[in-house]
């Protein structure tokens, strides 16, 4: 037989989407729900989740992943509130890699865990196109960021299973119009649920918490959530 010289190139994506499977597998087995948060920098990540462990911890067993590229800080705020909380530093990356959170995630005490929440690095592009094993991608968007995020930045938007519109305790003083906002995000997404929120005074957190609690019941319930996400 004719000996061929042929060249490989494999996509890029394949490595880091062999780590989310194993993520998946790893999840599926300990029955636990994993929601990656994404958002740009200083979207109200971390106020949000330092709000969400004041409500929920008697409730949910759950833990944080905190993505930076850089510092422990975010870590540290929750770790002050009593969460279970590891921090990965990316050291210059844009985004959380699925073998990182690999590493991370085994590491915590699934067994006694029912919900960990990831953030990921502040950035709406980058995040979006890295599986990293997730349920469930959570859109993070503040309505300083400006109406047409959603159309700006669609692959977030369009994957999002939630959008939790942030920071709601300063639309007086802003022109941002939140029926636009909307808009445009039904524009990409017809179908996703939108929590308009502000960790300042606590509005809106109720219905966040519910959805949060939802996502928990399913994680009691067999092969519910842990299917492959289609991409
Ligand atoms: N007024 C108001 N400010 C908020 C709210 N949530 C967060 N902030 C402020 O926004 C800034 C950024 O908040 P963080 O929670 O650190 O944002 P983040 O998205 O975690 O930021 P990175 O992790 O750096 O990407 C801080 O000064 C917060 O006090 C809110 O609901 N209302
Ligand atoms: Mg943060």
């Amino acid at each position: 037989m004719t000996k061929l010289n042929i060249k490989i190139y494999r996509n890029l994506m394949g490595a880091n989407d062999r780590w989310a499977a194993r993520t998946r597998a790893l999840l599926k087995k300990h029955r636990v729900i994993m929601l990656n948060l994404i958002g740009s920098p200083g979207a109200g990540k971390t106020s949000l989740l330092e709000k969400t462990v004041r409500s929920l911890s008697k409730t949910c067993r759950f833990a944080v992943l905190e993505g930076d590229v850089e510092t422990t800080h975010d870590a540290e705020r929750l770790a002050r509130l009593g969460c279970r909380v590891s921090q990965l530093l990316t050291g210059g990356a844009c985004h959380l890699e699925a073998k990182l959170v690999h590493y991370a995630l085994r590491d915590l005490p699934l067994n006694k865990l029912d919900l960990v929440v990831v953030e990921n690095v502040g950035n709406l592009v980058c995040p979006a196109e890295f599986d990293i094993g997730e349920h469930a991608k959570v859109a993070i968007l503040s309505v300083t960021e400006g109406e047409d995020k959603p159309v700006k930045y669609p692959t977030l938007f369009r994957e999002a299973k939630a959008v939790a519109l942030t920071k709601m305790d300063l639309l007086p003083h802003l022109p941002f119009d939140l029926k636009v906002c909307r808009a445009y995000l039904r524009q990409i997404n017809a179908t996703t649920p939108v929590f308009q929120v502000s960790a300042q005074t606590g509005r809106g957190m109720a219905a966040w918490i519910k959805w949060l609690r939802e996502m928990h019941a399913e994680s009691q319930t067999p092969d519910a959530r842990h299917r492959t996400p289609e991409r």
